[in-house]
């Protein structure tokens, strides 16, 4: 029988076309993401005052909890579809929204916030809960991968979880699809395309999984981005331009570091990072 997370033909250049994919086979069971939420407290309860589950980046560098949801063969048999046969995990976050939250996700495109180059890292979001219209799951621009990087703006007005976002009129809105699936499922999202998501007035919890993974031949700026690690999933990293990470021992622990974007670098890395843009 063939392996049903090898993507085909048709589901690879739908991707390349529309900077996204859904309709995949799901990866766990509704029973087997019963034991992975049941097990989220514990990592949830690393968090320090005054974080969030939004500070949950790289964890998957010291629990193996994360390092086996970003390593799951399934997964890697998707994005290697994508990426072809050499390609390394760098980067995991959680966006959980609670019930009834304004907190919305602005519109944006990955690529802009990350001091990477070339552009060419697939983002796995793995449903933790069934994800739809009401509760706020997130909604991409089809196509808008291919118009390149578009202006970003610090904003403080606003709800969103991110503070540099896509101006308006740069994008129309209103071509965007929104995802709707079920938990255990995945979509893929190329760094380019432009997504964002409504803030969660229902009653049930929106809770997911960034997975973000790259070609081999993409290089970190470490002086905007320090920590960066890679984990190398499939092949050989045939480059060595940045960091291994060692792999972690510990079900439940948190990094010392914090992981640093372009965002958070501030107005200095963003003035580098346009001049590489
Ligand atoms: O979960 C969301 O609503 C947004 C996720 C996102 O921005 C991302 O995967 O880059």
């Amino acid at each position: 029988m063939s392996n049903p997370y090898t993507l085909t033909d048709a589901q690879k250049a739908f991707y390349h076309e529309q900077g996204y994919l859904l309709g995949l086979p799901p990866i766990y069971t509704p029973a087997e993401m019963a034991r992975i939420n049941a097990d989220l407290p514990n990592l949830l309860a690393l968090l320090r005052p005054g974080e969030d589950p939004k500070d949950i980046r790289e964890w998957h560098e010291t629990s193996t909890y994360l390092y086996e949801l970003c390593m799951n063969p399934k997964v890697l048999d998707l994005v290697e579809g994508i990426l072809g046969p050499n390609f390394f995990l760098w980067a995991s976050n959680f966006f959980i929204k609670p019930p009834f939250t304004h907190a919305t996700v602005g519109w944006h495109q990955d690529a802009y916030y990350w001091p990477m180059a070339p552009h060419n890292t697939v983002t796995v979001w793995l449903a933790f809960d069934d994800v739809d219209a009401e509760n706020g799951a997130m909604k991409i621009v089809p196509g808008s991968h291919r118009a390149g990087l578009l202006k970003h703006s610090r904003s403080t007005q606003t709800d969103s979880v991110l503070t540099l976002e896509l101006e308006s009129g740069t994008f129309n809105e209103a071509d965007a699809v929104q995802f709707k699936l079920k938990a255990g499922e995945v979509s893929l999202h190329d760094d380019r395309a432009v997504h964002g998501s409504p803030g969660n007035p229902s009653p049930r919890r929106r809770a997911g999984l960034t997975m973000r993974y790259s070609g081999t031949h993409v290089k970190n700026d470490l002086s905007i981005n320090p920590h960066f690690k890679t984990y190398l999933c499939r092949g050989v990293d045939e480059f060595h331009y940045n960091p291994v990470g060692p792999v972690p021992t510990q079900r439940f622990a948190r990094p010392e570091f914090k992981a640093v974007s372009v965002e958070e670098a501030g107005a200095e890395a963003e003035a580098v990072h346009k001049k590489t843009m």
